[in-house]
C-alpha cells in the first residue's frame, strides 16, 4: 500500500500528525504506551527463557548466546522467534496496541514477518551497528516496518535504539564488505553519505515504543551501564500486499500469516535496487554474531 492510501484509513491509536511523521521520518516514538501488567506478563515469560537459555553453552536456533554466557551469569543476546515459542508473545503480536499501531502505518491487511527480543545485557551488550533492514529480508515494495517495545527504562548508557531520520528516502546500502561477504552493517566509506550527528535515540520509559520502516538506517550502542539490561522486543508486518522477495532468515509458522484484515490478491510491485542478501536457508543465528563476525557469510 502506498502512505496516501494508509493514511486515509481513520487511525486506531496514532494522531495522524504522528502517521505523517513516520512517512516522513521513517520512524516514530511513543513513550508509555504498554501497561505495567502487559509488561509484568511479558517478563514472567522471559524469565522462563532465561532459566532455560542457563543450561546451554552454544548458541541454537532458539537462544542466540554472548560468548561469556555462563549457567550462574546467563547472558542472552537475543531470543529468536519469541512467537513461536511461547503463545504470549503471538497474542501480543496479532492482538494487541502493538497490532492497532501496525494497521495505522501499514493499513487495515497486515502480514506478519518475525519477532525477536534483543537483551543487550548490562556492562557490555553488544553494538548493532548501523543497517537498514530491507537488505537482510527486501520485499516487493517498502510496506514493512518493525515495532520495538522497551521492557525496561533506557537511558542513554543502555544502547537505546539510534535511527537516522529521513534515511528511508535515499538508497539502499550495501551491507557487503570489498570482498563480497555479507557483514550486515554500512561500511565507514557508505557511512559518509548519512546525517549521522542527527540521529535520533529513543529514551524512555518500559512499555515505550519505537516505529522504524524497513528502509531506515538505525542501530546502538553497547550497554554500558553497570547492571541495568534493555531488553527490546521487537516484530516485524508488512501490508499484506507486500510479499518478501526471498526466504525469512528465521523462518517460523507464522511466516506470512494474515493477523489483521484479509489477504490480498494483488501484489504491490516496486523496484528493489539493493543486493539480495546471502542464502541463510541452512542457517541464520542473528545480527549480532554476524556484526561481532562469529562467522562471516558469503
Ligand atoms: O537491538 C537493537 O538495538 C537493534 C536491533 C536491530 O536493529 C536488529 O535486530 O535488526
Amino acid at each position: 500500500m502506498t502512505p496516501e492510501s494508509i493514511l486515509s484509513y481513520t487511525p486506531k491509536v496514532l494522531a495522524q500528525n504522528e502517521r505523517e511523521s513516520y512517512f516522513e521520518n521513517g520512524y516514530v516514538f511513543l513513550n508509555n504506551i504498554i501497561n505495567k501488567s502487559v509488561l509484568e506478563e511479558l517478563f514472567d515469560t522471559i524469565n522462563e527463557a532465561i532459566d532455560e537459555s542457563s543450561n546451554l553453552k552454544v548458541s541454537n536456533e532458539k537462544f542466540d548466546l554472548e560468548p561469556d554466557h555462563t549457567k550462574t551469569k546467563p547472558r542472552l543476546r537475543r531470543l529468536t522467534q519469541p512467537v513461536a515459542h511461547y503463545p504470549l508473545f503471538w497474542e501480543f503480536a496479532c492482538n494487541s496496541i502493538i497490532t492497532d499501531i501496525a494497521e495505522d502505518l501499514l493499513g487495515p491487511n497486515i502480514m506478519f514477518h518475525h519477532s525477536k527480543l534483543n537483551f543487550k545485557w548490562f556492562s557490555g551488550g553488544e553494538e548493532v551497528k548501523w543497517h537498514q533492514d530491507m537488505p537482510f529480508w527486501p520485499h516487493t515494495n517498502d510496506s514493512v516496518l518493525t515495532i520495538g517495545i522497551y521492557l525496561e527504562n533506557v537511558d542513554n548508557k543502555m544502547g537505546p535504539l539510534g535511527v537516522i531520520p529521513k534515511s528511508h528516502t535515499g538508497p539502499i546500502f550495501d551491507h557487503y564488505n570489498a570482498d563480497g561477504q555479507w557483514v550486515g552493517y554500512i561500511s565507514e566509506q557508505e557511512k559518509k553519505q548519512l546525517d549521522l550527528k542527527n540521529a535520533f535515540y529513543s529514551i524512555g520509559n518500559a512499555g515505550s515504543i519505537t516505529v522504524h520502516h524497513c528502509r531506515t538506517v538505525h542501530g546502538s550502542k553497547p550497554n554500558t551501564h553497570p547492571h541495568q539490561s534493555r531488553p527490546l522486543l521487537l516484530n516485524t508486518f508488512s501490508s499484506a500486499d507486500t510479499l518478501p522477495i526471498t526466504n525469512n532468515p528465521t523462518p517460523s509458522r507464522y511466516d506470512r500469516k494474515i493477523i489483521r484484515g484479509k489477504p490480498s490478491q494483488f501484489v504491490h510491485m516496486e523496484p528493489y535496487q539493493g543486493k539480495l542478501p546471502p542464502d541463510w536457508s541452512k542457517g541464520y543465528t542473528s545480527i549480532f554474531s554476524l556484526q561481532q563476525k562469529e562467522h562471516i557469510s558469503q
